[in-house]
């Protein structure tokens, strides 16, 4: 039977493989607290919504759903960024095509990064930076989220997040956000980043 609850993926790789840049301490928790969490809030959600159905009982619509978007978000990014992190003897570099499309876009890999990094740094509050791509225009575009489902382009498909919630960063590098984002892309996962645009592609 098809499960119709979400469900913590497991790790593609051990808790210390992004040492020394993410500490197994913080990456423990971040997966099996923090993640977890929003499997859990998903849930309860979803659960609450067949029992309201099943009852036909009434249901606050705009908080549940407002609720809804904010764990599914935290779900889907965080299982994204899981594997578009991988340790330093594995993480590859970027493809031909996601260079070409970088620079044609940003006119240099530099330039990219240097708007990614101040996208990741000025969230305010709680979220994510992402690139993304938007299929109808063949652009790459860097999505700067906040929390897990504000400023979100509908249907863009994300190539790759960084997750800049204190609780990403907190036990490794306190209130140094912007030494995190550094730190960050000694551990990008290109080999998936490639295969994301190699998908949109495809597909
Ligand atoms: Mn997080």
């Amino acid at each position: 039977m098809e499960n119709k609850f979400y469900t913590l993926p497991k790790m593609p790789y051990e808790y210390n493989a992004l040492e020394p840049f993410i500490s197994e301490e913080q990456l423990r928790l971040h997966h099996s607290k923090h993640h977890q969490a929003y499997v859990n809030g998903a849930n309860a959600i979803l659960e609450l919504l067949d029992k309201a159905r099943s009852e036909g009982a009434d249901l606050d619509i705009k908080s549940t759903l407002k609720a809804l978007s904010f764990n599914i978000g935290g779900h889907i990014l965080h299982s994204l960024f899981w594997n578009n992190l991988a340790s330093v003897e594995r993480n590859g570099s970027p493809s031909e095509a996601l260079n070409e499309a970088i620079i044609n876009e940003f006119g240099s890999f530099e330039r990219f990064k240097k708007e990614f990094i101040q996208a990741a740094i000025s969230v305010e509050g709680s979220g994510w930076a992402a690139l993304s791509f938007c299929r109808q225009t063949k652009r790459p575009v860097i999505m700067q989220i906040e929390k897990h489902n504000v400023n979100v382009y509908p249907m863009f498909r994300i190539l790759m997040v960084l997750d800049v919630w204190e609780h990403a960063y907190y036990l490794d590098y306190k209130n140094e956000r912007s030494k995190y984002v550094d730190a960050f892309w000694n551990v990008i996962n290109w080999n998936e980043v490639n295969q994301r645009l190699e998908n949109i592609k495809i597909g």
